[in-house]
């Protein structure tokens, strides 16, 4: 049960709610990441006297413009662009940038904040952001989506620089838009910048294990997770929700280390395949031929596809939200928990709501917020800003093997700020508290900025 907010931190709260009317999933971040810290500013009250949580609140900047752009038919669409600076006391701003028709300023705000807490837990000297647009790709051809990015690009591109701001992929963006944003970038300002975004084709200056690496850090953390208890992923079964960069790099590091996931979802329903997710046809359905995940269960003898309830009516021992922001909710949390759940870990944003991870945590499952477990894949992007910078190519193996101790690290960190604020197992306080002290301790020292 979470104790109610200590004065000095319902003012911040309060007058955040007023100034940021509506902006639900925002407020959701906010009110988590401050009750997680109020342990902390018990003992630090300089931080609440110097304004660090008044200043960490507002975004440094917010950028909100048109993209205009013509379909293949010459019709003409207007959608709107963002991109919020955040936070840069730990580094440049750095966070994905999202193309779905549910994004609005604040969505985009909730993904920024939550940004600067993963990024500080990660030590790569990243600060945060986030982006995006309204655009939905579903069902639009590739030159479509290269005129909308292209668009996009055309007014964000005099804001972001390899020191300045680093946006990468998220929901709707993946390798083709990265190639697009990149080439449009290049055309505008006569400069291969490798560094001004991640998520690159390794050709051109991506980095190893970075598309794998927010599915396999999830991975990672929960075998850590495990750890703390003497078990592992090895044998058990797993729920996974989404079909998309996250889920599938998920699937195939479980199925690597012995597990056996059994689902994958999109927004129209979801599969189950008792025999274990065969990867390679899950990979040409939605990568290759970006069909539905119905397709899937078409072509999978044994599989099949539901589009009533939901994938958390499946029961298995190990949970991975990858889709999107509150897709699990405190009745499906029970329904895991009935069906025997042992672990979750979060590879989407805030995919568990509030009253679920409340009710995880309750029962005594190991809990993974996202901001810790989904923290590899900006944490590799670090890797390959850094790559980019010494004009070094890495091999996959060592990558992987600097993955694995990035979440580790992480994992102790978090586990070490939980037993220090009194909630030994608790991963929510742990990486709200650890994040918050690295980048609150960065602003102090660098002034009133
Ligand atoms: P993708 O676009 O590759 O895949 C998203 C998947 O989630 C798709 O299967 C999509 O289905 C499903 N989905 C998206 N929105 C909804 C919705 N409103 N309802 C139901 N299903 C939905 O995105 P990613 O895999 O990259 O991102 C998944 C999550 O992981 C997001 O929360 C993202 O912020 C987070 N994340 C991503 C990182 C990355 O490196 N890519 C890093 C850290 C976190 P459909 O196609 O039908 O919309
Ligand atoms: O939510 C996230 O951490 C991402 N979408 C990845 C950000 C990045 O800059 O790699």
């Amino acid at each position: 049960m979470h104790s109610p907010l200590p004065a000095s931190l319902r003012d911040v709260y309060e007058r955040a709610l007023a100034r940021n009317a509506g902006e639900t999933e925002f407020h959701q971040a906010l009110l988590e990441v401050l009750e997680s810290i109020a342990p902390v500013v018990e003992h630090r009250p300089d931080y609440i006297e110097s304004g660090v949580l008044e200043r960490l609140v507002e975004p440094e900047r917010q950028i909100m413009f048109r993209v205009p752009w013509q379909d293949d038919s010459g019709a003409v669409h207007v959608n709107r662009g963002f991109r919020v600076q955040y936070n840069s006391a730990l580094g440049p701003y750095k966070g994905g940038l999202r193309f779905h028709p549910s994004v609005n300023l604040g969505i985009v705000k909730f993904l920024g904040f939550e940004q600067i807490f993963k990024n500080a837990l990660t030590g790569q000297g990243i600060g945060g952001g986030k982006g995006g647009s309204d655009f939905d790709p579903h069902g639009r051809s590739d030159n479509e989506v290269m005129r909308f990015t292209q668009s996009f690009m055309t007014e964000v591109y005099r804001h972001i620089g390899e020191h300045t701001d680093v946006p990468a992929g998220d929901i709707g963006v993946g390798a083709r838009e990265i190639g697009y944003l990149f080439g449009q970038y290049r055309r505008l300002t006569n400069r291969h910048e490798s560094g001004v975004l991640t998520g690159k084709t390794v050709l051109w200056g991506g980095a190893q294990v970075r598309t794998e690496a927010t599915g396999y850090g999830a991975v990672f953390f929960l075998e850590e997770m495990l750890a703390t208890r003497g078990e592992s992923v090895a044998g058990r079964t797993a729920v996974v929700s989404g079909s998309g960069n996250v889920a599938v790099y998920a699937i195939q590091k479980l199925q690597q280390l012995g597990a056996r996931p059994i689902t994958a979802s999109d927004s129209s329903g979801y599969v189950v395949d008792d025999a274990g997710i065969d990867l390679d046809l899950l990979k040409q359905v939605k990568e290759v031929e970006r069909l539905r995940v119905s397709e899937y269960a078409a072509r999978r003898p044994g599989a099949r596809f539901v589009s009533t309830g939901s994938v958390w009516d499946v029961p298995g021992d190990l949970v991975l939200p990858c889709a999107t922001q509150n897709e699990l909710d405190a009745a499906h949390a029970s329904t895991l928990i009935r069906n025997g759940a042992v672990a979750v870990a979060e590879g989407a944003n805030m995919p568990c709501t509030p009253t679920a991870v409340e009710a995880f945590q309750d029962a005594g499952l190991l809990f993974a917020p996202g901001k810790a477990a989904n923290a590899g894949g900006v944490a590799t992007s670090a890797l390959e800003m850094s790559q980019n910078a010494s004009r070094q190519r890495w091999d996959f193996e060592s990558s992987e093997d600097r993955l694995r101790d990035i979440m580790r690290d992480i994992h102790s960190s978090a586990f070490e700020a939980a037993d220090l604020y009194g909630r030994p197992g608790d991963y929510v306080i742990g990486a709200n508290a650890a994040g918050f002290t690295r980048v609150a301790d960065a602003m102090l020292a660098q002034g009133l900025v």
